[in-house]
């Protein structure tokens, strides 16, 4: 691990609970600085937890220089479904903020927190949503065209060509990966196209019927979400000689429509009901690859998942009757 403690922006979303509660397993509680717009009480009582605005330059330099930040994970962000709600702020939020994370890596006298406090290592999550409609749907190549129908994916691909920037004409080590829809039970999701899963699954965990948002064989990557924590670790610890990729990683873990979560589903809750009404996001969903090719970070960092949809769906709904006994 390198220099400092860490720090973690929009920690009280879906990934950022998770990742918190992995790195403070792994480095300590007190190392681990959560950080979110928002309050969550849980995340405060697990550990440092401070209110910060990811847009507000100053309070985040200030939060590194106090903390002695070596390493931030910038996961805050606005995701494709709110976004196409509100274009303006998320183009904001999702560029002006990975902006003032970038400059916090400079060696120079830009760096607001001052070049001696400059953070070694940055985690930025990109995804799926900079592939557009003429990107290839099977198994889409790390090296695709990039033409996103949404500002979500707008704002991704304009990040990664900022983390490859920053990293090549600032030294800045910066490291990112294309996370599929990312699917776990211990954190909610927060308006993405692929929140469907998850709903999906409390559904039935709770012995509820489900209306999907997606039609029925709306096919699309997926992660269960202690593959996407042990993604973004095993990335973060790779040599930095092997990170070959500095705009974004594809990683992939599994690929399935509703229908076939359903099915799956089914095996554990037999009386399982789920009908479609397809909204916007099925649109956005059509947009995006079916499944993706992840070589480039098997062979560069070792990648592989542990969880296929089968795996995923019963550990999930086995934790969530243990949870209601
Ligand atoms: C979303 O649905 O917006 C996200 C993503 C695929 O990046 N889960």
């Amino acid at each position: 691990m390198s220099k400092g403690n860490i720090l973690i922006t929009g920690s009280a979303g879906q990934l950022g609970v998770e990742l918190a509660a992995r790195l403070r397993e792994i480095h300590g509680t007190e190392r681990v600085i959560a950080t979110d717009i928002r309050e969550r009480n849980r995340i405060e009582e697990a550990g440092p937890f401070e209110i910060l605005d990811v847009l507000d330059r100053e309070q985040l330099a200030g939060a590194v220089s106090k903390h002695n930040i070596g390493t931030i994970y910038h996961l805050a962000a606005i995701l494709s479904a709110n976004g196409e709600k509100q274009i303006g702020k998320t183009w904001q939020l999702n560029m002006d903020g990975l902006l003032n994370v970038l400059d916090l890596g400079r060696n120079d006298e830009n760096n607001p927190a001052g070049s001696q406090n400059a953070v070694s290592h940055i985690f930025w999550p990109s995804s799926i949503a900079v592939f557009g409609p003429d990107a290839d749907r099977e198994m889409t190549p790390q090296n695709s065209p990039l033409n996103p129908t949404t500002v979500y994916g707008i704002s991704k691909v304009a990040g990664e060509q900022w983390c490859a920037y920053y990293h090549r004409r600032f030294g800045v080590d910066v490291r990112s990966l294309r996370y599929p829809g990312l699917i776990g039970y211990k954190s909610e999701p927060g308006g993405g196209t692929t929140d469907y899963a998850v709903d999906m699954l409390q559904a039935a965990a709770g012995g509820n019927a489900y209306t999907c948002p997606l039609g029925s064989h709306t096919r699309l990557p997926m992660m269960y979400m202690d593959d996407a924590v042990k993604a973004a670790l095993d990335l973060m610890a790779a040599p930095e000689e092997l990170v070959d990729v500095r705009t974004s990683y594809n990683v992939s873990a599994m690929s399935f429509t509703p229908d076939d979560m359903a099915g799956v589903i089914r095996r554990h809750v037999p009386d399982f009901d789920v009908d479609y009404a397809p909204d916007s996001r099925d649109a956005i969903a059509a947009s995006w690859p079916d499944s993706i090719d992840d070589g480039k970070a098997r062979q560069d960092w070792n990648w592989k998942p542990d969880f296929d949809l089968g795996a995923m769906v019963k550990h999930i709904l086995d934790q969530q009757a243990l949870s209601s006994e």
